[in-house]
């Protein structure tokens, strides 16, 4: 050992008893050279790419910059959101091309499982296939990331297919953002289809009907309480409504539920104009149902293209984004103002003892935030 050295994290009452050890370097020159090549490499990967390079790598479909792109518009960092809006704007052009989809359901109706069928089926026909999700629950759950890659295994080793996980911004304001501009970023890369999973807790429904062309509602058999309570409104944002699971003994069940839907479907304002809700089966256990699912969504673009539905849509999509991205940058800005963020604490503090009324926390703090933007 003369010419190595005990770790210090070894135990110094038994220097012996140790399973590793510091050897000298190596003081030949070809090895110090190779050795600090490896080092200029290693740097220039951790390099942030311009605009330019993604731009390009985007257009090209290179899934490594592709996703480094994505990973740019999710950032929250101050300094990487002028080089965010700057990538948009080249790409926005080449989007636009991809029929988005979205998908819904409680937590274990098997929305995952069906996007990996439905998307190995697109896949099949030479689609290529992106997969997004909204999760507002991420932060709650934690490992519905890690569950979906697993769910979504062989999807996720399909060359025609990428998925990409939720944002993990905790705000639901800035996860709707970041989707949307994946979203552009997928299309420019030439995907056909856009999915996008969302659990379905409420807002989220409403957010990711905000901006698909095509939402559905995946629902489980006997369930006739829950149909019973299972509120109008989410039904009514829906273009179809999926009855999964429909395999072994539950398929009878699952056409007796497809039926039931359908009676009250029939009451309902359908959620796309001149299109008509109606409900199906389908398992993506043994892919029954999944190819007519496939051929509803394409009847559906066409009669909305044909009408002009279609396209309206997506501009009052784009007129909605308009307002959420003004809501999301006043959040932004007050709370990241340095007086409302000196004040808010004490605020908070005051209202909560009872000391001061909440509506004059909220005139104090608007003050303090108006007064520097006079
Ligand atoms: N029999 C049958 N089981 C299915 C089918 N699809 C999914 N499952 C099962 O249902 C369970 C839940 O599936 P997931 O795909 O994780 O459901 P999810 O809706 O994505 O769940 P969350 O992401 O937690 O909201 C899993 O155990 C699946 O194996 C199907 O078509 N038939
Ligand atoms: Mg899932």
């Amino acid at each position: 050992m003369t010419n190595e050295l005990i770790p210090e994290w070894s135990d110094p009452k038994e220097p012996g008893k140790c399973n590793s050890v510091v050897r000298k370097g190596h003081e030949q020159e070809g090895q110090a050279i190779s050795i600090q090549k490896n080092i200029r490499f290693q740097k220039r990967k951790d390099q942030e790419p311009s605009v330019q390079e993604l731009y390009e790598g985007v257009l090209k479909g290179d899934r490594s910059l592709l996703a480094r792109a994505i990973t740019l518009v999710e950032s929250n960092a101050e300094q990487h959101f002028q080089k965010a809006q700057t990538l948009l704007q080249k790409l926005l052009v080449h989007s636009g091309n991809a029929i988005r989809i979205g998908i819904t359901g409680v937590p274990g109706a098997g929305k995952s499982t069906f996007i990996e069928a439905f998307g190995m089926y697109l896949c099949g026909l030479g689609l290529r296939v992106a997969v997004l999700a909204i999760d507002p629950s991420s932060k709650l759950s934690g490992g519905s990331i890690l569950g979906d890659k697993t769910r979504m295994e062989q999807l996720s080793r399909n060359q025609r297919a990428f998925i990409r996980p939720s944002p993990t911004a905790g705000k639901l304001g800035g996860v709707h953002r970041k989707t949307r501009e994946a979203m552009l970023i997928c299309e420019a890369a030439g995907f056909d289809v856009i999915l996008i999973e969302t659990v379905g807790v409420g807002q989220s429904e409403v957010i990711i009907r905000d901006m698909v062309d095509f939402f559905m509602l995946l629902v489980l058999t006997g369930a006739g309480d829950e149909l019973q309570g299972m509120k109008k409104g989410i039904m009514e944002l829906a273009d179809a409504i999926i009855v999964h699971k429909a395999d072994g003994p539950n398929k009878q069940k699952a056409e007796q539920t497809k039926e039931e839907y359908n009676r009250i479907l029939h009451f309902l304002q359908p959620a796309t104009k001149g299109w008509a809700t109606k409900a199906f089966t389908c398992s993506s256990l043994t892919m029954e149902g999944v190819n007519d699912i496939w051929k509803v969504i394409k009847s559906f673009e066409q009669t909305g293209k044909n009408s002009g539905v279609f396209n309206e849509r997506r501009k009052i999509q784009l007129r909605e984004w308009l307002y959420s991205m003004i809501t999301d940058q006043l959040q932004y800005h007050f709370y990241h103002h340095h007086g409302v963020k000196d004040l808010l604490p004490m605020m908070e503090n005051k209202v909560i003892a009872g000391e001061s009324t909440v509506a004059t926390a909220v005139e104090s703090l608007f003050q303090t935030f108006l007064s520097s933007h006079e």
